[in-house]
Parts: structure tokens; sequence; C-alpha cells
């Protein structure tokens, strides 16, 4: 049946490993989905929404204590434990195969064994990569339909000799002949997702949420992508695309990376304040950008699905997020309304009475939350009422500026553009958010986490930051201008002084300004802010907004970073690229300048 020869011995070698009952080769089509979503109501994993509220929507209940990927089970198994750095948990290849095959053994009798062919980008594209996940989990498999692009189309594009990456996830409760499953099988005290970069598989066990399972997501897309992509010249990152128009209709793409928490699907999906600027969605989560032939960076989204954190979205804080809920929605872990409908914290106001995600009666006197804080929701990106018309586009869009952003209550001010792409890369390297609310001026515990990719870089991070410096270095690449944007200043009282939100087009379109060379920058010892006169306050509610305090370098602030940020960098030993820490000297000699004049 499949004319792909190390496909089928794949398959053949996982069978005999995996001891299914069944084999069942996925087509992504629209019964295969309904027939997953059958075997979740059946099994009472899900139940199905008021069809005339929320039409074609499920909401399913995990096992309460399989709700979030699991950082501290995650493995990146290199032959060295230096070539997965202090940012991985390390295994010895042989040893973690010899666990895995322990567990797998079996794994999956008294179940089916589901195939499924997925590419990560616009089947087709150059910038595309296939996965084949086989997993005994129908809700993957429905996921999976709505994050991928799932079926036929994508064997045809691997022929009989393409590259895949096989990806083998099993939730590890085998059933004996005519046990009962319990409603979420799961099996959290033998949890491992396992990657091994140098053969490109990944081994997932005992999980069935979110990126412990959905394997395209995090482990193929970042971890095993980011090493495809240092070896071969490209970019796998943790970043939104958005595109940005202008009142004269010239539009740029924009990608940004964003710890959790700072509002990046918000961002993938802004509604501008200022009159006649639009933005549109090219992806919320991940960027894979490659070089062209003239050595313009071009990005694609490899997801075809929104997987987003529900509590904290609502009609103010993401309405296109809200419109692209209103129907075929899976649901994981929110709670139910009276009416067959869901509702989670920072919805709306809360209903007198909901059932909670794990099933029980709520109210609003009750002390828990009544989704988990780890709720999601997912949805195709068509949806989107948002989504740019190129999302799909096989070349990608040509990336004019990307942003790095952390949630700084001081120092970091508003916008600050890197002088070139050492020094984007340098930023990049520091982007951090701060664990406890700061006073002013003074630095809160900082959680470091370089481009967004400490729990997603598949190898070790300072040689991470190498490959980001070496493409910077090649002459015939025309490279995106660098910004680090921080929407989270505070003054002393803990008041925001940026509202942010749709605001935040303001910054945009002084970016977007800069790349047409049409705005004013000023050079600063961390380099270039915008004139104060340069960001568009037009209209701005409150208008008292401290856009000087906002911009200011706090020069004292930014000192005491400086042995901070050394002895974040010690971590990383001798690896550290000597261009980030020719770009540290750097910052500290002209702040220890600005000092002395001030
Ligand atoms: O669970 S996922 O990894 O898909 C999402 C996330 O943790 O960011
Ligand atoms: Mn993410």
């Amino acid at each position: 049946m499949l004319k792909h020869e190390r496909l089928a011995a794949w398959l053949e070698e996982i069978r005999s490993i995996c001891k299914p009952d069944s084999i069942v080769l996925c087509d992504g089509s629209e019964t295969e989905y309904n027939n997953m979503m059958e075997l979740l109501l059946e099994s009472g994993a899900a139940s199905k929404l008021n069809e005339t509220k929320r039409p074609n929507s499920y909401l399913i209940r995990s096992d309460p204590a399989d709700v979030a990927r699991v950082e501290s089970r995650t493995f990146i198994c290199t032959d060295s434990k230096e070539d997965a750095g202090p940012n991985n948990n390390w295994e010895d290849p042989a040893k973690m195969k010899d666990t895995l095959s322990r567990l797998f053994d079996g794994c999956m009798q008294g179940r089916v064994m589901y195939v499924i062919p997925f590419s990560m980008g616009p089947v087709g594209s150059p910038i595309a990569h296939i996965g084949i996940e086989i997993t005994d989990s129908p809700y993957v498999v429905a996921s999976m339909h709505i994050m991928t692009r799932v079926g036929k189309k994508v064997l045809d594009e691997l022929g009989t000799k393409g590259d895949f990456v096989p990806c083998v996830h099993s939730v590890g409760v085998p059933l004996e002949k005519n046990q009962k499953d319990v409603t979420w099988p799961c099996n959290p005290e033998n949890l491992y997702v396992a990657h091994f970069p140098k053969t490109r598989e990944i081994w997932s066990f005992g999980s069935g949420y979110g990126g412990n399972a959905l394997l395209g997501k995090k482990c193929f897309a970042l971890r095993i992508a980011s090493t495809m992509a240092k070896d071969e010249g490209w970019l796998a990152e943790h970043m939104l695309i958005l595109k940005l128009t202008n009142p004269e209709g010239i539009s740029r793409y924009i990608a940004g990376a964003f710890p959790s928490a700072c509002g990046k699907t918000n961002l993938a999906m802004l509604i501008p304040t200022i009159p006649g600027w639009k933005v549109e969605t090219v992806g919320d989560d991940i960027c894979w950008m490659k070089f062209s032939n003239n050595g313009q960076l071009y990005a694609i989204n490899p997801e075809a699905g929104f997987f987003g954190v529900a509590p904290g979205t609502g009609m103010g804080s993401n309405p296109n997020a809200m419109r692209s809920l209103e129907a075929n929605c899976i649901f994981t872990n929110v709670a139910e309304t009276d009416d067959g409908d869901v509702w989670w914290e920072g919805k709306s106001e809360p209903p007198s009475h909901l059932i909670d995600w794990k099933g029980n009666d709520w109210t609003p006197a009750s002390n828990e939350p009544a989704a988990h804080p780890n709720a999601r929701f997912t949805v195709s990106a068509s949806q989107c009422p948002a989504i740019a018309k190129e999302w799909e586009d096989l070349a990608g869009v040509p990336i004019s500026a990307i942003l790095f952003g952390g949630r700084r209550a001081t120092v970091v001010p508003l916008v600050n553009e890197a002088r070139d792409w050492a020094q984007g890369t340098f930023f990049g390297s520091i982007v951090s958010s701060e664990k406890t609310a700061a006073a002013d001026g003074k630095i809160g515990e900082l959680r470091r986490d370089p481009m967004a990719m400490l729990p997603f870089c598949g190898y070790n991070m300072a040689d991470y930051w190498a490959h980001w410096i070496s493409l910077g270095a090649q002459k015939e690449n025309s490279l995106p201008k660098i910004y680090y944007v921080n929407w989270f200043r505070k003054n002393a009282k803990g008041d925001f002084l940026w509202p942010g939100f749709g605001e935040n087009s303001r910054v945009l379109k002084w970016i977007f300004d800069r790349c047409e060379g049409k705005a004013e920058a000023v050079e600063t010892p961390i380099v270039n802010l915008p004139d104060t006169k340069s960001i568009d306050m037009e209209g701005l509610e409150p208008k008292n907004i401290d856009l000087e305090k906002l911009l200011k370098i706090e020069v004292d602030g930014w000192l005491e970073e400086i042995p901070l940020i050394r002895e974040y960098y010690r971590n990383y030993g001798d690896k550290v690229p000597k261009e980030l820490e020719r770009e540290l000297t750097l910052l500290s000699e002209k702040l220890e300048k600005a000092k002395k004049v001030a």
C-alpha cells in the first residue's frame, strides 16, 4: 500500500513494538475528524456544546494530572551532554532508547494505532517539512487535523523517497482484553517527551495533552526544527508573524518572539487604534524562516491552527480570537455553562453557575478558577477574521523586522532598535521577564528566556546564538531590522505606563516607518530610540502618557543589569559567541561613559 520504503519499514517496526489491535492510516477527512470526536464522546472525554451557541464544537476534560507541557520530563538526547546545553535536560541516546523500548513494548495493546502524515507549513512550500505521527489517541488525531495539514496530499508530496520526521506517541495505557478504558488515559508517572536530534526522531509517552502529544508543535516545529535549521542555514523560531499595512496600502511583515504571558497571540491579532493602519495575522506561535536566492528572509507559519490559552482571552483583549472561536472548535479544560456553552476567566463576567474544568459545580464564590489556567482552544487559523490572505503562500512572506520582548517593569524602554544583526542577536539573548513586581528603577527577579526559546531550543543555547550570529555574517543576506520592545513598564506605584493592546500599533507604526527609512531615531548608549515626537500619540487616551519616561534610558538600571547578564552568560561557559561578549562590553562602556557625563 505504501510506496515509501523507509516509511513502510518504520511503521512495521513501530507496530511490532507497540502491538496495537489495528492500524489506521489517517486521511485528514471530515469523516475521520467526526469519527474521532464520536470516540471521544463515547469514552466520556468530550461533550458536544450547544449546537446553536457553538456549532460543531466540543469540550474535552483531561485527567487533572495531565494539563500542560512537562518540561522536567522533556529530554534532548545527544551524544554529548554539552550539545544539549544547560538549557535542556540531557539523556544519553542509547540509555533513553532502552527506557523507551521497555515502555513502548505492547503499549498500544487494545488500542488503535493511528498513522498521521502531516505537513508543517503549506504542502509543497520550500520552507515546509513533513512529519509522520503515530499515536493511540483520537484526541491527538482530531487536534492534528486542526493544527497541521494532514492526509493523502502529504503522502503524495512525500512520494517514494521524501524525508520525514518520525514522531511516536502513546498515552501509555495498554488495555487488557475486555478492560474498560478510562475517559482520559495517561501515564504521568512514566512521562517522557524525548527528542533525538541526530536521527530527527521524537518519542513521547504517558501524556495526551498539548505540546506533549501534538508532536508537530513544540517537539518538531521548534526542538527538532531548530537543529535542522542550524544544520541547513535557516531559522525555526518561537515567533508570531503579522502583516502590517499603512494607510497608503503598503504592507510589511514582522515576526516577534515573546515569552509566555506577554500577549503574543493578542499582538498577532491586534486591532490598531491609529486610523488607516491594519494588522493581519500570518501566525501566532511558530515561524520558520529561510533565505531566498537574493538573500531575503521569507517566513511561513508551519501550523494550520491556533492552540491558544483560553483564560484571559475576551472581547476586550482579543476580539479577533473570540470571533475565531464561534464554531468548529475543541476546547480543553474550560468550564461549561448551564446552557451548554463554554466559559473561562476573562471571557466575561462570571455566570452564577458553571461546571468547572474538573466536572464539579462552580459558583463565583468558589475558591478555585472555573477553567484550568492552561485551558486551551484549538481552532483552524482560517477561521480568524484577521488572517492574512497570503498566510498559506508557498513562498512565505518577506520579513522586514523582528521583535523581541519580555515583561519588564523597569529598565527596558518601550522600544529600541538594534544597530545591526549582531546587536539584535544580543538583545534576543538577554530577553527576560520579571517574576516579581519590581519597584521603579529596581530590577525584580528576572527569568531569562533568550529569544523566548528557553524550553524549545533543541540544542545548546550558546550554539544557537552562534547560529544567529553566523547568518548575520553572511554578506549576501539582507537582514531584517531587530527591535527590543517592552509594553510593561510601570511607575513607582506599580501602574502600567503604557496602555498596550491596540495602542501597541503606535510602536509598530514607528517600526514600519523605520523600515521605510521615514521615522526618526536618536542614538543613545543602548542604541536607537524613537525621538519622542516620532511616535504617533494622536488621539491616545489617557492624554497624560509619559512618553519621555517610557523611552528614558535608565543608565543605573542598565548598569545594574550588566553583571546579571554576565552571570547568565557564564552558564554557557566559553561557548558564548565572542560577538555577544563584545556587545556586552560595548554596552557597559557606553553606559559608564553616559553615567560620567550625567
Ligand atoms: O502545550 S503547548 O506546548 O502546545 C503550548 C505551550 O506550552 O506553549
Ligand atoms: Mn508558544
